[in-house]
């Protein structure tokens, strides 16, 4: 690469040597090629800065801009997560559209695109993350550059019959092909976006894997987004919160790890399990849920909502079969840290993994990466997740089927050690070889080679 990376993304680390899977993949990445990362500070401030401020030097540069409290309330908490993130997960009944969201999101990629028309040099390659800046591109390209400009979008693409309920429908087609690559996290979201684009223009998928349209020529390509599988594992070997729980020889643990969004589909895990028990609360194999969820977007009505139909499931659930010396379902709302978590994936029999609509979902990733190869738990994942295109030796369910989930529970908890061993030797393999650095080497790649074919 002759030019620097330049990675946006809405939230930027501030620590020094920042934790969590994507955030330190993208922190190696732009040490090993130097460049610099841009993002927002966080959270509404009282007094923004204007413009962007260094937080940050050293193998490569950190510079966050601020938002104010308009900004916070209209680009982020408005039309980044009650429309878009709704919409994109096929909840369009959640999307919230209020006057001032579109406006203050579109406001905030415009502010943006002109503080990196700024910084950019000729040879620099601008990569994007996630469904905060979709228009960032098509910004940029109206102020006259011409770099090459990659992103990826973490969470699904929408079906093309639900982008009519967006207000601004007409103008999501040209935001993703003012750039040169569109990530997305599987087949299926490029087959989606290669279908919205043939319905909207009559340009099929071009045997080259580009879209050629308004002038422009895009690849919707398929990336899946892995995890740091050898730390993860190593993490979990060395983790003792799995011996920290307390638990009766014969019960086996059941772990759920999501933040607590409805797209996880949370009430449905628990009354599939809710299912399972009443079944077998005369039988062994006894199982609690470990459920830990910690809140996210709370000042975002669905997410309050979502968060009362838990509770009352939860409580629902206990009360009726709860014993004296046994809780079905114990459920922790609060961070875990990454070891713990690591510790816990590795004692836990089966891990659910039920989301309703999910880009991707790292955490089936983890619980794979943290088990003992010579006795690991069985992974239950939903036909809804991303990795379920990957994982296909996992136990695939219908999460609104609290009935397939029951029994998937009952296939688990008693799957005999060599089916076990075989399931999760495929899915380790996966998880090893298409890690976080396999991810972004391929992104990067695409980008590069991509680029090279438009000058050529
Ligand atoms: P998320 O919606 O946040 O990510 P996911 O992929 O499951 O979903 O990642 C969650 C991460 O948070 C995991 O690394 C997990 O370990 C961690 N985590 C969850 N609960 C935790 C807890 N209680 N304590 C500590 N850590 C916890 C978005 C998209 C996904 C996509 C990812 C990456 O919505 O679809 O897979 O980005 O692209």
């Amino acid at each position: 690469m002759t030019g620097r990376l330049i990675m946006v993304s809405n939230r930027i680390p501030t620590e020094a040597e920042p934790s969590g899977g994507l955030v330190v993949a993208l922190h190696d990445c732009l040490t090993a090629n130097g460049g610099i990362w841009i993002g927002s500070s966080g959270d509404a401030k009282a007094n923004p800065k204007d413009g962007l401020y260094q937080i940050a030097s050293g193998a490569y540069d950190r510079y966050a801009f601020d938002l104010s409290e308009a900004e916070f309330h209209n680009y982020y908490l408005g039309y980044a997560n009650s429309v878009l993130w709704p919409l994109f997960h096929r909840r369009a009944d959640l999307m919230d559209v209020q006057p001032g969201y579109a406006e203050g999101y579109l406001e905030v990629n415009l502010r943006l695109a002109k503080m990196l028309a700024e910084f950019l040099r000729p040879e620099d390659v601008l990569w994007i993350h996630d469904y905060h800046f979709l228009p960032l591109a098509k910004c940029l390209r109206e102020l006259g550059v011409e770099n090459r400009i990659g992103f990826f979008l973490h969470i699904p693409f929408p079906v093309a019959s639900d982008v009519p309920a967006l207000p601004e429908a007409d103008d999501f087609t040209g935001w993703i092909a003012s750039y040169d690559v569109f990530g997305l996290q599987t087949q299926a979201d490029v087959k989606r976006c290669a279908i919205l684009f043939e319905q909207r223009f009559g340009v099929p998928l071009g045997s080259d894997g580009m879209i050629a349209v308004q002038g422009r020529r895009f690849m919707p390509l398929a990336c899946p987004i892995g995890i740091d599988a050898t730390g993860f594992r190593a993490a979990a070997e060395a983790s003792e919160a799995g011996a920290r729980i307390s638990m009766a020889p014969d019960q086996k643990l059941v772990l759920g790890v999501d933040r607590l969004d409805y797209s996880k589909g949370l009430v449905q895990r628990f009354e599939g399990f809710g299912t399972y028990v009443q079944d077998r609360r005369e039988v062994d194999p006894k199982a609690t849920l470990l459920q830990i969820a910690p809140p996210s977007r709370e000042n975002v009505e669905a997410y309050q909502d979502m968060r009362e139909a838990l509770d009352l499931t939860a409580g629902s659930i206990n009360g009726e079969y709860g014993e004296i010396d046994w809780t079905p379902i114990r459920y922790i709302r609060r961070q875990v840290p990454r070891d713990d978590l690591a510790g816990l994936y590795r004692r836990a029999a089966v891990s659910l993994v039920t989301p309703l609509a999910d880009g991707m979902n790292l955490v089936a990733k983890e619980f794979v990466a943290a088990q003992d190869p010579e006795d690991p738990g069985v992974l239950i994942l939903s036909h809804f997740a991303g990795a379920a295109e990957q994982m296909g030796e996992a136990l695939i369910v219908n999460p609104y089927d609290a009935r397939e989930m029951a029994q998937a529970l009952l296939r688990a908890l008693t799957m005999p050690l060599d089916e076990r061993k075989a399931r999760h030797a495929k899915l380790w393999e996966n998880v090893r070889t298409e890690d976080i650095v396999w991810w972004t080497d391929r992104f990067l790649a695409s980008l590069m080679s991509e680029g090279m074919a438009k000058v050529a």
